[in-house]
């Protein structure tokens, strides 16, 4: 396989921005159904790691875009939701035979390797006219393989019954070469101030599709792993930034917050979800002994003391609102790192102590704190009337600026 990249890449698709060194020129082309609001974008930018717009109300995105993923040797092509409504569903058609046509021959490719429908898993709907419809949009692509992606999986307790009522509803509609079904969470749902859903399934649903396909059958393990393990990062780095946000809202309450005991539902929550998106089995204590460690508290204490110095006459509610959002992204920073280090095999999570330290150690090294303190001594006239909100923004802005 060339491990080139760049060249089969098409005009006016977008790219995340650090495309990984060892990219197959084989892309596999996915075209991405579902229904309007089903959660396709999401999932595209989960996978991509590029900006692609999704939201609220009807039929977000209009025109099909392709995304070539930074991560993995494939290109998500999004499309309109597959509505009721059948004029739409013809031009849904038409976008998807002119894409082909226009932009994968030509460049002298096979057209479409792979489909991922969507199917809302919280809807508790899924109708026989949908996959119908679905089917006939395929209907060019001869056998292709198709995955059901439940998107929006929040629910544990949900997901058999879910993936039970797609068996069922596909069993109906024999012409699709129905691959898998796979739960997923695209992006962090939060449910509450301290119970965050992490994301899931999104490598899995990748790795399913290349396992399928015969070119992308000869990537090495190696690269297999590294695309893995970078999936992984960016769901942890997902849950790590919602978590964050709460931290800061959680930590707008006048006591200093290493002293009591408000932040650490939302710092077990993001340690556990963490080790989950990593595979890591853990038993209660290990978590428990990882938030409770001294050093932790040691670590959110000094930094709260030292922004407190420099700046004595800002609201004591603000400071501890936005030491505490840096501390949450620096504990989910370590237990990235730490995850990592127990998949590549370099620490055993059994080893409680050893785990404790390294995540201790992690925790007193990242750079954002001296940044912090050091931004509140240089700049406090831009912090002046702004919200504990306002201050975080401003200040994680500045410190991913002087990263670059
Ligand atoms: N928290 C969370 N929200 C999700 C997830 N998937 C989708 N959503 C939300 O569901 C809404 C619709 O998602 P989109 O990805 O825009 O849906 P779409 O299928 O692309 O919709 P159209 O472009 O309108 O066809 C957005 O508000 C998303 O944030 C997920 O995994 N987690
Ligand atoms: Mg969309």
């Amino acid at each position: 396989m060339d491990f080139e990249k760049a060249e089969e890449i098409i005009e006016g698709e977008v790219i995340a921005e650090e495309t990984s060194e060892c990219i197959p020129v084989e892309m596999m082309n996915v075209l991405v159904l579902g229904n309007s609001g089903a959660g396709k974008s999401t999932l595209i930018k989960a996978i991509s790691g590029a900006e692609v717009e999704t939201g609220i109300g009807e039929g977000l995105t209009k025109e099909i875009t392709p995304y070539v993923s930074k991560t993995w040797p494939i290109r998500c092509i999004d499309t309109m939701g597959l509505e009721f409504d059948k004029s739409k569903q013809r031009k849904v058609i038409k976008q998807v035979k002119q894409f082909t046509k226009n932009q994968l021959k030509e460049k002298g490719n096979d057209g479409i390797d792979a489909v991922w429908y969507c199917v809302e898993g919280t809807s508790k709907r899924i109708f026989q006219y949908n996959i119908e419809m679905m089917s006939k949009t395929i209907k060019s692509w001869k056998n292709v393989p198709v995955f059901v992606a439940i998107t929006k999986s929040f629910s544990e307790v949900e997901t058999e019954e879910n993936i039970n009522a797609v068996k069922e509803a596909f069993a109906k509609c024999k012409d699709v070469n129905l691959q898998k079904i796979i739960p997923v969470v695209a992006e962090t749902y939060k449910i509450n101030e301290e119970t965050i859903v992490e994301p899931k399934g999104v490598d899995a649903l990748c790795l399913a599709t290349l396992d399928c396909m015969d070119e992308a059958k000869k990537i090495s393990e190696e690269n297999k792993n590294r695309m893995i393990l970078e999936q992984k990062r960016f769901s942890a780095n997902l849950l790590t930034g919602t978590s964050t946000t709460m931290g800061v809202a959680i930590g707008a309450i006048p006591i200093p917050f290493p002293d009591s005991t408000i932040l650490v539902p939302l710092e077990i929550a993001l340690t556990k979800g963490i080790l989950k998106i990593y595979g890591i089995e853990t038993k209660g204590d290990l978590i428990a002994a990882i938030v409770g460690s001294t050093t932790i508290s040691e670590v959110a204490r000094a930094t709260l003391g030292a922004v407190t110095k420099v700046v004595p006459n800002l609201a004591s509610s603000a400071l501890n609102a936005v030491v505490a959002g840096f501390f949450v992204t620096a504990l989910g920073e370590s237990v990235i790192a730490l995850s990592e280090a127990v998949c590549t095999g370099k620490i055993d999570v059994e080893k409680i102590d050893n785990v404790v330290k390294f995540v201790g150690e992690k925790l007193k090294e990242n750079p954002v704190f001296e940044f912090v303190v050091s931004f509140f001594e240089e700049h406090p006239e831009l912090i002046q009337g702004k919200s504990a909100k306002e201050i975080f923004g401003l200040i994680l802005g500045a410190f991913k600026n002087s990263k670059k």
